[in-house]
């Protein structure tokens, strides 16, 4: 058994290589939080997936400190000796605030492995050790630096290129990208910026052989995404609408979508992802691991996720060097067939390199037992 001694929040900021734009705003720095868990024999680091603005969902930094320090954190130190199994009931007396929950959750299990010399990847049942990687490409100020784009990350050897697109720069850009590269497994992202009366622009996506398209409408509409997925041949995937394996078994009860995204961060935690997985594989739909952006910290999480036998296509499991100049860890690479390692050390496996996370905070908080 294990008890949470204290735990450390702690916001970091890392200059971004190339501003990401998506139909829900630009980030130009990668802000968010860090949570480190000290048990008697180790500690353990999560990081929060939530953004400086409430843009992709509900949750955002300086939300999910409050959350984190107030309800969350004191539920862990109340709850005593714990388990990983225990966290999520430990965790229920605050209703969704998944990123803010998926946070110590990780962190407590990163601890606890440690502390017994386990790799997280062969906890939560990986069976590669190495993934498929893809990466996410921001909505560009024009078609020519786009394909400018594309062609630097193929060079790199991504096996799937994932377009971001709004009302109004959706078409023509996949179809520049696809008549300039034929053959690469291509899908896009709309990060629910369409409504159903957006069909047409479906229908017109469908001749260009797309992998997926990924989180069309809005995240509550599941019934809505089920009619659209009737009227085109293309698969849709759902990212921002699954937060719980229960979401996911809905989703595709309804046939809302064909594909799941997976982010640990978005269903609450790295346990219930699992689960996600889970449901995914039961129904025979492919899940893949989506990315936040990410440091290194982040990413180790999401590879050894990744290197689990249901995700089946490539993840926006990207290079340190997509991100950032100078990564919190040693980098994360990528081979030249597309491929990176799942670490292996115990826990995540990674650590924060101590001057580049001192260079990096922007505030520490420490937290104890009442
Ligand atoms: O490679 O980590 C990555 C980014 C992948 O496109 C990506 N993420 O909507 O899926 C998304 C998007 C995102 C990034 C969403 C940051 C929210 C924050």
């Amino acid at each position: 058994m294990t008890r949470v001694r204290s735990i450390e929040l702690r916001l970091v900021g890392l200059p971004l290589v190339r501003p990401f734009r998506t139909s829900f705003g630009e980030e130009t720095e990668k802000v968010c939080i860090l949570a480190r868990v000290a048990t008697d024999h180790a500690w353990g680091w999560g990081e929060c997936v939530a953004g400086v603005d409430p843009g992709f969902s509900e949750e955002f930094n300086e939300g999910a400190w409050l959350v984190l320090r107030d309800f969350l954190a004191p539920a862990l130190f109340r709850a005593g000796d714990l388990e990983p199994d225990h966290l999520e009931r430990v965790l229920a007396g605050v209703r969704g605030n998944p990123m803010a929950k998926a946070t110590l959750v990780n962190a407590f299990v990163d601890a606890w492995l440690r502390e017994r010399g386990e790799s997280l990847a062969s906890f939560l049942g990986a069976e590669r050790d190495r993934v498929a990687c893809g990466v996410s490409i921001g909505i560009a100020s024009s078609a020519g630096a786009l394909l400018e784009q594309v062609d630097g990350y193929v060079a790199e050897g991504y096996q799937r290129i994932k377009l971001k697109i709004e009302p109004g720069t959706d078409v023509e850009r996949v179809e520049a990208v696809r008549a300039a590269r034929p053959d690469i497994l291509l899908s896009v992202d709309a990060n629910a910026a369409y409504s159903l009366a957006d069909v047409q622009v479906f229908r017109a996506l469908d001749a260009f052989g797309l992998l997926m398209v990924e989180q069309p409408l809005h995240h509550e509409d599941l019934v809505e995404h089920a009619a659209l997925q009737r009227q085109i041949r293309t698969d849709l995937c759902l990212d921002e609408s699954i937060r719980s394996a229960a979401d996911a078994r809905a989703a595709i009860e309804l046939a809302a979508c064909r594909i799941v995204n997976i982010k640990q961060g978005r269903v609450g935690g790295l346990l219930e992802a699992v689960r996600v997985h889970d449901a995914g594989r039961l129904a025979g739909v492919p899940v893949w691991c989506g990315g936040m952006l990410e440091t290194g910290l982040g990413r180790a999480a999401n590879l050894a996720l990744a290197a689990l036998p249901g995700f089946t296509l490539p993840g926006d499991t990207s290079a340190s060097a997509r991100y950032f100049a100078d990564d919190l860890t040693e980098p994360h690479v990528i081979a030249p067939d597309g491929t990176m390692a799942v670490p292996r050390g115990p826990g995540l496996g990674v650590e924060p390199r101590p001057d580049r996370l001192e260079a990096c905070t922007l505030r520490v908080e420490r937290l104890g037992p009442a």
